[in-house]
């Protein structure tokens, strides 16, 4: 290994031990001192690659919160740290928060298996995991499906990406005013101008109330539901990847359970990408847009969101992966700076330095790599890699200016060290091509 990818290698390792608690990973400990949900499945799939055990722990863990309903929470409180993050565990009245957040923990659940199916074996990690995850995605598929049948987000905390241009709308809709007061502890590690508003955390909080205080059931109304084009994407390849499962299960020495079978998962898989070709693409902005499922109206805003179903590409139509492609490489993403922007730069919310509205994510771009990657498109690769070139030097920041290449949010983030990984040492597993 060249000398100074040996040394990116291991200050990203050395991140990813510092904030491993002994059962999970925090995604950083000064801004983020619980588990999260999504934040662990991207630790996950960049330990894979040198602690294959400590993977499957992270993930067990978070599954071992799963509620009885099958929904995976957002956050899984550390009770002793309740003072240090709000809204906390003393808000939701219970250990684990009731909202949730993408499904990308069966793909990295797989990506884990596949790094080292011995030990995977040995632990009977399959078993242990993949009847959770079948569960977690019916809840998903059934108590979240909205009116196009693609599961609804109830908060923008549920998108992962919590004040993308995306959700303006529906937001406005929603009084900013709530009954808990609210502290702002995440203005201590990061810039005011780097993080949501007060207005926006009162209209956060008061969405939160309003779930919590109907017992977390989600056939009441709360005035926020949002399909996603990125949380249904995850949701399909997520479902391949169980279908890859349910097909390793009896090789692991154990059968699938009734009901789970490879088809049902590829057919699950099938109509989720059906439902977002039909309601969510965009023929102007070449790409997939939210729908909100209150109005039954689409919000046309152009956001890496709407790129990730390039992950998908391979089954959608020739002419609509071009499309995207054309898009991804346009003025409003690649084409008119250095990095992948969260929102196009042509969007009037577009700003640099503000969270999920213009910053450049780690995460959506290791999506967007791995999508350019199972196209073979060995041009734009590079260009999304150099992101990753930035991380170890810039302190492996939460995000970055995606014109500058500078750091911003907070630093020795996880989720940024794990894929940061995952991009120096990665195999690929070949779920997509
Ligand atoms: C951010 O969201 C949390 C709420 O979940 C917050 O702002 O306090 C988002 O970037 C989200 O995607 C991420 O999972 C979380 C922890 O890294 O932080």
């Amino acid at each position: 290994m060249h000398k100074d990818l040996e040394e990116d290698v291991s200050a990203a390792a050395r991140v990813l031990e510092s904030n491993w608690t002994g059962r999970y990973t925090v995604p950083a400990t000064g801004l983020y001192p619980h588990q999260w949900s999504w934040d662990s499945a991207f630790v996950a799939i960049g330990t894979r690659h040198h602690e294959p055990a400590r993977a499957r722990a992270e993930l067990v863990t978070l599954l071992d919160a799963q509620w009885a309903d099958g929904r995976v929470p957002q956050i899984v409180y550390d009770i002793g740290r309740d003072d240090d993050y709000a809204p906390g565990a003393d808000f939701w009245q219970a250990p684990t928060s009731g909202l949730v957040q993408p499904p990308v923990h069966a793909w990295a659940a797989w990506l884990v298996h596949c790094a080292d199916p011995a030990g995977s074996a040995h632990e009977g990690f399959l078993a242990r995991v993949y009847p959770r995850l079948a569960r977690w995605h019916e809840y998903l598929h059934v108590r979240r499906a909205g009116d196009v049948g693609l599961p609804i987000a109830k908060h923008p905390w549920e998108t992962g990406t919590d004040n993308s241009p995306l959700w303006d709308v529906a937001l406005e809709r929603v009084p900013p005013e709530a009954r808990t007061s609210i502290l702002r502890p995440d203005l201590q590690h990061a810039g005011s101008g780097e993080r949501p508003g007060n207005r926006d955390y009162r209209r956060y909080y008061r969405l939160a109330e309003a779930y919590r205080d109907a017992g977390c059931a989600d056939d009441v109304p709360i005035g926020f539901a949002m399909v996603c084009p990125l949380f249904s994407t995850l949701l399909a390849v997520s479902e391949l990847a169980l279908a890859r499962m349910a097909q390793a299960l009896p090789d692991a020495g154990c059968a699938a359970p009734s009901g789970h079978r490879t088809d049902t998962h590829e057919a699950a898989a099938a109509r989720v990408i059906a439902a977002m070709d039909r309601h969510l693409w965009d023929e102007t902005l070449g790409l997939y847009v939210a729908l909100d499922d209150t109005t039954g109206e689409q919000v046309r805003r152009a956001t890496v969101n709407g790129l990730v179903p390039l992950l998908l590409a391979k089954r959608a139509t020739t002419e609509r992966s071009e499309r995207m492609l054309a898009t991804l490489t346009g003025p409003g993403f690649l084409g008119g700076g250095t990095f992948l922007p969260s929102v196009s730069r042509e969007d009037p919310a577009f700003d640099p330095a503000l969270y999920w509205r213009g910053p450049a994510w780690f995460n959506t771009t290791w999506l967007l790599l791995r999508a350019v990657r199972a196209l073979d498109r060995d041009d734009l690769a590079p260009r999304l890699r150099q992101h990753f070139a930035l991380a170890a030097a810039e302190g492996f920041p939460e995000y970055l200016d995606p014109d500058t290449g500078t750091g911003r949010g907070t630093r020795q983030f996880s989720w940024t060290a794990a894929l940061t990984l995952d991009v120096l040492l990665a195999d690929e597993s070949g779920l997509l091509r």
